[in-house]
């Protein structure tokens, strides 16, 4: 307990250093560090049932701003599915056994997606969360 207390007091020296860098954060040389890196050329998904309920697995697709960002999209049941994203204009059937590659609009940071099965209401939705780029 007592070794603790003496770390925090050695480390606030640094802590408000950092905080200080934080607070100029208004500079462009601190404004280039914002945002993430994608190393991804696709992101795979899969559509599946599980149980009683289609799915769609990750049900939570993260991506970065930009363009060229792709979705590869298998079908892993019997049956076609759809995968829709309305916000973006983008629907698309998913043909049963089949991989399909989805090319995405320019991507704009900051926005949460809703994709959805048009085939099917009840087939349980995602959602495209996209990151600002840096
Ligand atoms: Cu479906």
């Amino acid at each position: 307990m007592r070794f603790a207390a003496r770390s925090l007091w050695l480390a606030s020296p640094a802590l408000a250093s950092l905080l200080f860098a934080c607070a100029i954060g208004g500079q462009p040389e601190h404004s280039r560090t914002q945002g993430f890196t994608d190393e991804r050329s696709a992101v795979q998904v899969v559509s599946a049932k599980i149980g009683a309920k289609n799915v769609f697995v990750p049900s939570t697709i993260v991506l970065t701003a930009g363009t060229g960002r792709v979705l590869s999209v298998f079908n892993d049941t019997d049956t076609p599915h759809g995968f829709k994203i309305p916000a973006l204009g983008v629907e698309t059937v998913l043909q049963p056994g089949q991989e399909t590659k989805i090319e995405l609009p320019p991507l704009e940071g900051g926005h949460i997606y809703e994709i959805n099965c048009h085939l099917h209401p009840a087939h349980r939705h995602a959602t495209l969360v996209v990151l600002d780029a840096k």
